[in-house]
């Protein structure tokens, strides 16, 4: 990856939105696989926080800090209690192997 200057202060807000929210997803409104993971947690009956980096001002600017956290510019990210479970594809695995009910503690 390029040496991309991130944001500290939205780096800071990635890192508070995952620390402060159970389930933090980092999404854009009309992504395909972002609607997948919310129906996902929709049909376990978990609440979670999104943030649509379309339609937030500096969206942009944070999905580069979302990045430098995850590891991935793409979305969706997902965060379970501050650990990092990764993309559609990963958490729709981590469903599947049961890894996901575990994090979730359900
Ligand atoms: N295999 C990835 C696919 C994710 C993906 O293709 N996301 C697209 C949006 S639907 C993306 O991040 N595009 C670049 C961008 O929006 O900046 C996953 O499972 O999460």
């Amino acid at each position: 990856m390029s040496a991309m200057h991130v944001d500290e202060k939205l780096l800071a807000d990635v890192e508070n939105y995952v620390k402060t929210h159970k389930v933090m997803i980092f999404s854009k409104s009309r992504c395909p696989h972002c609607i997948k993971v919310k129906d996902l947690f929709k049909s376990l009956g978990v609440d979670y926080h999104a943030i649509d980096l379309d339609v937030i001002e500096n969206g942009s600017a944070m999905q580069d800090a979302m990045a430098k956290k995850a590891g991935r510019r793409s979305v969706p990210q997902v965060f379970i209690n501050e650990e990092h479970v990764g993309g559609c594809d990963d958490t729709m695995a981590a469903h599947e192997s049961g890894k996901l009910e575990a994090l979730l503690k359900l």
